[in-house]
């Protein structure tokens, strides 16, 4: 009896190793949108989480011919209707095939953009548009 409580404990502790970030984003992309270049970037929202008021994540991912390791991303929001960005510059981490961008911080309900700058092995643009509730 003794053995099999530690088995389950040992169960419920165990994360597995492909769970390193609090973030979950969707199999799926929201939206694909096309960059300055005809680049296909997908857009990925979180799991439950779509983006909303307050601060979010994004995941962007181009095609297996873009080589994200040797890309650095830049994302400024911006509110275009009112000509503003946001206080809080949001993060980007290389990930497995895209960028994870966290701390985008949407203050407003309205439209947003994030204006991303891709460089390095390309140099490319692109802006994804959200209808922020
Ligand atoms: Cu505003």
């Amino acid at each position: 009896m003794r053995a099999a409580t530690v088995v389950v404990l040992a169960a419920l502790s165990c994360a597995g190793p492909s769970a390193p970030t609090l973030v979950t984003f969707d199999p799926q992309p929201t939206l694909t949108v096309s960059t300055s270049q005809g680049r296909a970037l997908s857009v990925f929202e979180q799991v439950g989480a779509p983006v909303a008021r307050g601060v979010n994540a994004v995941r962007l991912a181009f095609g297996p011919e873009v080589p994200v390791d040797q890309v650095r991303l830049a994302v400024t929001p911006w509110m275009p209707v009112m000509g503003h960005g946001s206080a809080v510059t949001p993060t980007v981490e290389l990930v497995d095939g895209g960028f994870d961008v966290t701390e985008v911080s949407l203050a407003m309900p309205g439209k947003w953009e994030l204006r991303s700058h891709f460089e390095g092995a390309l140099s490319d643009d692109a802006v994804i548009s959200f209808d922020v509730p």
